[in-house]
């Protein structure tokens, strides 16, 4: 049956046809019609299935990831040796500010988010998120405010005052031009994208889950992104706020950080690390949820420990607002409440050390199968617990105060992020591949790929640890030679390539394995949640019939005799969708989730005119807002076809 007949014959049936049908029949056919993203170069702009949307956010992501990549390789050729001129110290402040922001603002927490855009609803047996529109508006914006801080470092206006922009340096008076401004702006921009799939998130987890799967059953990685986007919502508008009071201080002459006027340089700080100490726990909770997926399959039991895992995640999310001051420490606050913060940084070991103990027990009373997300995941432990023990040190005043602004941060804050996300990340990518392809990825290369990577990168930041030590302070863009640094440095630069290499080696693999890789079934590895239940890769619906859920994990603990294995009675010829209660995922409602429509893509376009005018001139604000209004109007128009359908659906059939 071709597509025009198809649909041809579901008008004709209107929403009579239901579903929970098997794969393969006409109403399986239909569900994939329906929920499919329009063909054609508009189709394009209109697609918003959540794995679409995802999976442009994933490729963007590790875009950004590789351009970050690429400045630190030119900052490293740079420090390789003494007194070297590859880059003079006005390009150096630009590369140094270029990668920290797009390392953190543009790859770690947005690719965290893309990845749950793409995982939680497969997860938790849904077949959307939660408004997706929205979720394809978060996609836009977060792709042009990246865009727009490229376009301006590729003008030579590339942001130099650092990634976190401490006010006065930032402010008017020490940074004049626009550099600051495109800095501010970008902020503004993807943390807004980030507020915004934080709520496509939540919504989706709290009402989109598949009956039976009460808030005890949720897999621990939905549990991760649920925590991290709570976090999301408290810690994105600390930054937000301030980047906006900094481009109102430097293009309109208020004074919120400027002292000479009642304003606090001070404030800069405590906002922009209330919200940058908890980014740190942005990106590594979702790690620990990867952790968390992959070791059970590959120990081959249900993880131990459960609910502690699930209430050291939520203590974590807590914990991580208590401790930014611990970022703050060379700064002239009293004493007693840095001591304070000392104990705060400390008491937040715990609830990590005790999923650490969860995951050995998992892995001790399992069988390990050691393949390459496996490896990854175990790279963890290793790193991490490196970096955790820096980061005791360093939550320590005395300590602190010796080694601020040296290498030794750089060496710990790069084991803490590499060790607790992008390792993790890696593991993820190799477990879910087949699904996401339908194919798998070579082992040997993966296996190569990994022990490059391992080995490139503790030769390019252990060292680090012995530079800070011995006094190599960061951010400066060459030392004199006979400082006795030259060694360490040459090694940390090889390494880094080492590392690159690795890198690399992952790339070549996705590439060739989604062509030639071994050909996955539904679940190669032989896993226990609901997304490895489906085809690879997940047809336009994900489940041609919505399950039921009767355990933790759904495929090891199967529906027991005569309980009911999935849902029907939906529509096939509307995407219409399961709505359950938060607490225990009863069935609630019915509800039709939103059609194809250009408009987040052009209400992003003219978000966009509106923040980079701003740049400009304030005036911008007022004019672009209204486009901006119109798309917003155009975006929610009710349409006829639309409401017929909601109406028929309200008649029984
Ligand atoms: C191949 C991998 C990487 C290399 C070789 C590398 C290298 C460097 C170097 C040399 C610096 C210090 C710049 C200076 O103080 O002079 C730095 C800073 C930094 N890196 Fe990385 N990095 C890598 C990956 C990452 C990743 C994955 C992240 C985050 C997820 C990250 C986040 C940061 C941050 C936040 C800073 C501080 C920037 C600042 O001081 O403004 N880096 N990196
Ligand atoms: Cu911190």
């Amino acid at each position: 049956m071709t597509h025009a007949t198809l649909e041809a014959s579901m008008a004709a049936d209107r929403v009579r046809m239901k579903d929970g049908p098997p794969a393969g029949s006409r109403e399986a056919r239909a569900l994939d019609v329906t929920w499919d993203d329009p063909p054609g170069l508009l189709g394009w702009f209109c697609a918003i299935n959540h794995k679409t949307i995802a999976k442009r956010f994933i490729v963007t992501t590790l875009g950004f990831f590789a351009a970050g990549g690429l400045i630190a390789a030119v900052m490293r050729m740079q420090l390789s040796r003494p007194e070297n001129t590859l880059v003079g110290p006005d390009m150096y402040n630009q590369l140094f500010t270029m990668h920290g922001t797009t390392m953190m603002f543009l790859f770690a927490v947005p690719v965290m988010q893309a990845v749950a855009i793409y995982l939680v609803p497969l997860m938790v047996g849904s077949r959307t998120v939660a408004f997706p529109r929205m979720n394809a508006f978060a996609y836009w914006i977060f792709l042009f405010g990246g865009l727009m801080l490229y376009a301006a470092f590729f003008v030579n206006s590339g942001p130099d005052a650092g990634w976190f922009a401490y006010v006065p340096l930032a402010g008017p008076d020490y940074s004049p031009g626009k550099r600051v401004d495109f800095w501010a702006q970008m902020i503004t921009f993807t943390e807004l994208s980030g507020l915004i799939e934080a709520i496509v998130i939540i919504a989706t987890v709290f009402k989109m889950r598949a009956p039976g799967m009460t808030l005890n059953r949720m897999p621990l990685l939905v549990w991760s992104n649920l925590v991290t986007s709570f976090m999301v919502l408290f810690a994105m508008p600390a930054v937000m706020l301030a980047s906006t009071a900094l481009i109102l201080d430097r293009l309109v002459g208020t004074h919120f950080y400027n002292p000479a006027e009642g304003g606090d340089p001070l404030l800069w700080q405590h906002l922009f690390w209330f919200f940058g100490h908890p980014e740190v726990y942005l990106i590594f909770i979702p790690g620990l949820g990867f952790l968390s997926s992959v070791i059970p399959t590959f120990s081959r039991r249900p993880i131990y420990g459960y609910t502690a895992m699930v209430l050291s995640l939520v203590a974590t999310g807590f914990l991580a607002f208590g401790l930014w001051v611990h970022h703050m420490f060379a700064t002239n606050l009293p004493e007693l409440g840095k001591a304070f913060f000392t104990a705060m940084s400390m008491l937040i070991a715990i609830p990590s050390a005790l999923q650490i103990f969860c995951w050995i027990a998992t892995m001790w009373t399992g069988r390990l199968n050691l393949k390459t997300p496996m490896l990854f995941v175990l790279a963890f432990f290793f790193i991490l617990v490196l970096g955790g023990l820096t980061g005791l040190m360093l939550g320590a005043v005395p300590l602190d105060l010796q080694v601020h602004d040296t290498y030794f941060v750089v060496a710990h804050l790069h084991y803490v992020l590499i060790g607790g996300a992008v390792f993790p990340l890696f593991g993820a990518f190799y477990y879910w591949y087949p699904k996401i392809k339908g194919r798998m990825m070579g082992e040997a290369l993966g296996k190569a790929s990994f022990w490059l990577m391992f080995i490139g990168f503790n030769a390019a930041f252990f060292p680090m640890h012995w530079l800070g030590l011995h006094g190599m302070p960061r951010r400066v863009y060459t030392y004199q030679a006979g400082m006795g640094w030259d060694g360490m440095n040459l090694l940390s630069t090889l390494g880094a390539f080492t590392f690159a290499a690795g890198v690399f080696l992952s790339l070549v693999n996705a590439v060739a394995s989604a062509r030639r890789g071994a050909v996955a079934g539904a679940d190669p590895w032989g896993a226990g949640t609901l997304e490895w239940s489906i085809a690879s890769p997940p047809p336009p619906c994900n489940f041609h019939a919505i399950p039921t859920v009767h355990g933790r994990d759904p495929l090891w603990q199967p529906a027991p005799g005569g309980a009911p294995a999935r849902v029907s009675g939906l529509a096939v010829n509307v995407r219409e969708v399961l709505v359950t209660s938060v607490i225990d995922a009863l069935p609630d409602h019915r509800m039709t989730s939103p059609n194809p429509s250009p408009w987040p893509f052009l209400t992003a376009l003219a978000t966009t005119v509106l923040f980079i005018g701003s740049i400009f001139t304030p005036w911008a604000v007022v004019w672009a807002a209204i486009p901006a209004t119109i798309a917003t109007i155009l975006w929610f128009w009710p349409k006829h076809k639309d409401n017929s359908e909601d109406l028929a659906l309200e008649k029984a059939p």
